[in-house]
């Protein structure tokens, strides 16, 4: 009996934090394969142009990898926002899986 009831509350306490992060907007981070980069400058275009994007909080470009990642607040943007600003700046990207 007591078991339960502690399992109970248990299962509650899940239940509230998942509301609770339901509300309160997520920090994600997604990574985009950007392919068009050719020379150590592209980055820093590809940089600049996702840091633009509102929501996004931070951006890592990497040219060796071909690759950037954005940490972004999911209430604010969403991912097709990033990927057309990179494309609006002459880097069409795509998500990596
Ligand atoms: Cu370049």
């Amino acid at each position: 009996m007591v078991k339960s009831l502690f399992i109970a509350l248990g299962l509650a306490a899940v239940l509230a934090c998942c509301q609770c992060s339901a509300v309160h907007a997520a920090t994600r981070t997604v990574t985009l394969d950007v392919s068009g980069m050719t020379c150590v400058t592209c980055p820093i275009t590809v940089k600049k142009s996702l840091s633009r994007v509102v929501g996004v909080e931070s951006v890592d470009v990497s040219f060796k990898d071909k690759q950037a990642t954005v940490v972004f607040d999911d209430a604010k943007t969403t991912v097709e926002d990033m990927t057309r600003a990179t494309a609006n700046a002459g880097f069409p990207s795509t998500v990596r899986q």
